[in-house]
């Protein structure tokens, strides 16, 4: 499954097979944010509603991160790889924790337009940054 969505993601790099490319429907957005220093790097992250999309967190400090999201999964599926350590509760997709040198990807389609903040819950941490659904 992960090799599947993989090769269909890299598609969007090589030039398109004329009868067999994927349409656009199904091709992978990717988009990265690094955490690194205290900072989401970039603090907008711009996202495609009805786009497949792999959200991926890549954690360069030395210590552990989370990445908080605030509405943006509420009643979305999705699927986390990575090793960071997912948390859910009744209502979904609640945060992933991040070691340090780790990573997490979401893979997920957004559903709804609109600005959503997320942000890092490890006390101490002053992390803020928000996805825009367009
Ligand atoms: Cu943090």
């Amino acid at each position: 499954m992960f090799l599947l969505t993989w090769l269909v993601g890299s598609a969007t790099a090589t030039p398109p097979v004329p009868t067999l490319a994927p349409s656009n429907h199904d091709t992978e957005e990717r988009v990265l944010v690094k955490m690194r220093a205290r900072q989401f790097e970039p603090t907008m992250v711009t996202l495609h509603a009805g786009q497949k999309t792999r959200l991926v967190f890549q954690n360069y400090d030395a210590e552990l991160h989370a990445f908080v999201p605030i509405g943006l999964f509420a009643g979305v599926s999705l699927n986390i790889s990575g090793n960071g350590a997912p948390e859910f509760d009744h209502e979904g997709f609640k945060r992933v924790i991040i070691p340090s040198e780790g990573r997490a990807e979401i893979l997920f389609v957004p559903e709804r337009t609109g600005t959503y903040p997320f942000l890092c819950d490890m006390p101490g941490h002053e992390m803020r940054a928000t996805i825009v659904v367009q």
